[in-house]
């Protein structure tokens, strides 16, 4: 591996770091401390195109302008009353986004992976109160490759073995199927214990993985024919990413419960939602499910902002153009060491084509060198998703870095 140039700053955060935190990520070797926009900076002033976004938590921009006002000002007046009382902020927050998605109603979380777990809770509920599958049989499948989360259930459902191995026993009821595979799904859904279908539009962790044109409508459709839910996962595909609201509008398909988090704040606050009509959500009594934070007022006032900014600022459509933009430059670079270019909107990856395994993490540090953060995965692949606020000159810049530092690998 190459070795990064680090100040003695820098080294200082990273050996607090080892020295005192969980040894649970192997980050890029940059101190950041502050953002606006698309950029970040580091301890030592130095700027970076975000190329990141907080795995797309920050859709809206680093410190949205809007949406840091009502963080500060609602921060002032009222943050937290458990739901044991009602607050001035929920119910305005749950029509808003109700009506901005077309559901009846919300159920709101903190986290991606709970909002996920809370998907999956709502489809075992309603199998059992309004399919009639017998108690403790429900099936909820799930896709080769998926990532929703880290907790027992979502890596009971991972076929990744560095989220899953050593941390059994498993979750029962949940099956794996093919991602992109219709016949498979039609073939797992005869069981008449199948409550639902989780998956992402397209797969991120999995290295952006976008199915074939079709394979959405065929799932809301097979589900439509066997009385199975369609749950959506659009915690990273959602919310502008991909160049519209939600990558099921590529294929103007409704899931029956749809998932969201991350950019819901603006990078702010863990902040996650579950929507579904009341035939689903209305089975879930008092009592029944919640979290401390969810639904609190801070965090209500701070997601009516940043979906409200998505929308007021055009950000679906500019993830679209720019996502062209960013496709058309990069395929413009024409190199040999860029295998493949995929994605939609601002949600893009490429694959690199090198000898050295190696090779992706060193592209990294490079163009970290250069002012360009991104971060590999599974090896050889490494995602691009600015900041959705990103303008043309900044794309063209930014692959400007990209084509300077594929020259060290
Ligand atoms: C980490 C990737 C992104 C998600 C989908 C649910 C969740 C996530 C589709 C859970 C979370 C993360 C978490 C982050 C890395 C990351 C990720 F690299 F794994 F693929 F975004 F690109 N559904 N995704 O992508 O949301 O509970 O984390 O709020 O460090 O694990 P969470």
């Amino acid at each position: 591996m190459l070795s990064p140039t680090i100040s003695d700053r820098t080294a200082y955060y990273l050996s607090l770091e080892a020295a005192y935190s969980a040894h649970n990520y192997h980050p890029i070797p940059v101190v950041l401390e502050r953002g606006e926009g698309v950029f970040l900076y580091d301890v030592d002033g130095k700027r970076y195109y975000d190329f990141l976004s907080g795995y797309s938590a920050v859709n809206q921009g680093h410190c949205h302008p809007a949406i840091i006002n009502v963080l500060v000002e609602q921060a002032q007046k009222l943050t937290l009353t458990s739901r044991a009382f009602y607050n001035n902020w929920l119910g305005e927050y749950a029509k808003f986004i109700t009506t901005y998605f077309g559901y009846n109603k919300v159920l709101p979380m903190n986290t991606g992976v709970e909002a996920g777990e809370t998907a999956i809770k709502l489809a075992r509920r309603w199998a059992y109160d309004k399919k009639g599958i017998e108690e403790n049989k429900a099936v909820v499948l799930f896709a080769e490759g998926n990532f929703w989360g880290r907790t027992l259930a979502a890596i009971s459902s991972s076929t990744d073995p560095s989220s899953y191995k050593g941390f059994g026993p498993y979750m029962p009821g949940f099956d794996i199927i093919p991602y992109n595979d219709l016949n498979a799904l039609e073939q797992a859904i005869q069981d008449k214990n199948v409550a639902a279908f989780m998956l992402e539009p397209i797969q991120g962790e999995a290295g952006v993985v976008i199915p074939d044109e079709g394979y959405l409508a065929g799932v809301r459709d097979l589900c439509t024919r066997y009385n199975v839910l369609m749950i959506a996962d659009e915690i990273q595909t959602g919310l502008c990413r991909t160049g519209k609201l939600l990558a099921c509008d590529y294929e103007n398909v409704r899931p029956d419960i749809l998932v969201l988090g991350k950019a819901l704040s603006g990078g702010t606050l863990p902040i996650s939602a579950v929507l579904c009509d009341d035939e689903i959500m209305l089975n879930i009594q008092p009592g029944e499910h919640g979290s401390t934070y969810g639904g609190n007022p801070l965090a209500c006032a701070v997601a009516m902002k940043s979906l409200q900014v998505l929308q007021d600022e055009g950000m679906a459509e500019n993830a679209m153009n720019m996502g062209i933009l960013l496709r058309n430059e990069l395929e413009k670079i024409n190199s040999p060491l860029i295998k493949t270019i995929r994605g939609k909107g601002l949600l893009k990856a490429i694959v690199i084509n090198h000898s050295n395994k190696d090779a992706a993490w060193d592209f990294c540090i490079a163009l970290k060198d250069n002012g360009l953060l991104a971060k590999p995965t599974h090896g050889d692949k490494i995602r691009f998703a600015p900041p959705l606020n990103i303008n043309r000159e900044q794309i063209l810049e930014s692959v400007a870095i990209i084509a300077q530092s594929l020259q060290v690998i």
